[in-house]
């Protein structure tokens, strides 16, 4: 018996639903440009914050009432009874999950290995029964005092030993459990004062961590991405895979741009001063956008609150990126959110993720009808037609050099004329796509 068991199914009725407990907007299987939505959102609920957390923090304990709080084995398998009565009960297709959130404490790593085993095959039986799937596995290498100094950036060798054991056991377990990604998060790879550290060995510790996880999946036959997250800071001042872009020039400085992609999160960008949209068209022009967190930031804030989306307009411009891009390989929309600590009602859990999930839906539906209507997509083309002619593309083929193409501009007398970027026609069709 769990306190999500007397929760019926959550259904879609519609728009005019006023129904707490129902999709308004989620529709499973309408089709947005072709493809079910389903498909579209791959949908994960996140194992950690949703079953794992129970509302401490700095300033306050626990507030809510989760019987299953506690640090052994039983607790662990109550946790994991109600998480997948909960997901199965939402209806969605993906949970992602951190081994410290679901396992038994344990204070060896002999002993973690076997309360990982224990609940891993507590997982299984449940995925079995349920059919929902693993969206990526991780290890928790920053909760632990040992990696109060980064993991596999941390000074001595035999935290980072730790490490790659911890992450062998979740990697593996990922693997046994059919998960399509590994994750590895920004963790503290990163410093609280540059005066102790050395920055330029860190950089290639955590690239020969990264490396050794790469090897080991091809040597297990791990079929799935690795993925990176990037944060900025907390709960390290300074994280070295601070965004996209960070992580990028990490990947190709040590050759691994080809093995590793990134899992990008709202609320990191925000954290990191971009816009979402601006780290999905990174990775994406990187080619190496692996997977999203799904969430809200508080723009007043300076850290990480966590929160379920609500305002689909926000998202529509990288929604219209990712559905030109053709939707994920492997990844999915993890909904990466807490509830805030005075949700204490079970129902509270339901009808975050509802709303989480119906903006997603919302801002679908409104990239489908920006990108059907064509008109953002001619706004950009045209802007750019002059690269379709002559005299563009003779530069982007390399047919000519700096000096060649200075005579060209002086012989044909060039004088190009400033044209307006459209900048508000561009967002009042967003404005308009969620009007309805
Ligand atoms: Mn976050």
């Amino acid at each position: 018996m769990t306190i999500f068991d007397n929760f019926a199914g959550v259904r879609f009725e519609g728009p005019e639903s006023r129904t707490a407990l129902a999709y308004k907007a989620y529709d499973q299987d309408h089709l947005v440009l072709g493809g079910p939505m389903r498909d579209w959102l791959r949908l994960a609920v996140c194992y950690g914050h949703s079953f794992d957390w129970s509302g401490e923090e700095t300033f306050g304990a626990a507030t809510l009432p989760r019987p299953w709080q506690g640090s052994d084995q039983a607790c662990a398998d109550a946790k994991c009874d109600a998480a997948f009565a909960f997901i199965a009960r939402l209806g969605v297709s993906y949970f992602t999950v951190q081994d410290l959130d679901a396992m038994a404490e344990a204070p060896s790593l002999a002993e973690h290995d076997a309360n990982l085993k224990r609940i891993e095959a507590r997982m299984a039986s449940k995925m079995a029964e349920s059919g929902i799937k693993l969206l990526w596995g991780s290890a928790n290498l920053s909760r632990h005092p040992r990696y109060m100094a980064g993991a596999a950036t941390n000074p001595d060798p035999e935290v980072f030993a730790y490490a790659a054991a911890q992450v062998r056991f979740m990697l593996e377990a990922t693997h046994r459990l059919g998960g399509e990604n590994y994750l590895l998060s920004g963790y503290r790879e990163g410093y609280d004062t540059l005066l102790n550290t050395d920055l330029a060995a860190e950089l290639d510790h955590l690239a020969r961590f990264v490396s050794m996880i790469v090897e080991h999946k091809h040597k297990i036959g791990f079929k799935g991405a690795i993925l990176i997250e990037p944060k900025p800071f907390e709960p390290a001042k300074c994280q070295y895979g601070r965004d996209v872009s960070a992580v990028h020039t990490f990947l190709q400085r040590y050759g691994l741009a080809k093995e590793v992609q990134v899992s990008v999160e709202v609320n990191h960008a925000t954290l990191a001063g971009m816009d979402f949209e601006h780290e999905v068209a990174t990775a994406l022009a990187y080619n190496i956008l692996g997977s999203i967190d799904i969430n809200r930031g508080d723009p007043r804030n300076g850290w990480d609150t966590d929160q379920f989306a609500v305002n689909a307009q926000d998202l529509v411009p990288a929604m219209v990126l990712f559905l030109e891009s053709g939707g994920f390989m492997s990844g999915g929309f993890n909904i990466d959110a807490r509830l805030r600590r005075q949700s204490l009602d079970p129902a509270d859990l339901f009808i975050a993720h509802i709303a989480g999930i119906d903006t997603l839906a919302r801002a679908l539906l409104a990239a489908e009808a920006v990108i059907k209507e064509r008109r953002l997509a001619a706004l950009r083309h045209d802007r750019y037609a002059g690269w379709n002619g002559e005299l563009g593309r003779t530069i982007t083929e390399g047919r000519v050099t700096l000096d060649g193409l200075a005579d060209i501009a002086v012989k044909r007398g060039l004088d190009p004329a400033p044209v307006s970027g459209r900048q508000e026609l561009a967002e009042s069709i967003i404005a308009a796509s969620t009007a309805g």
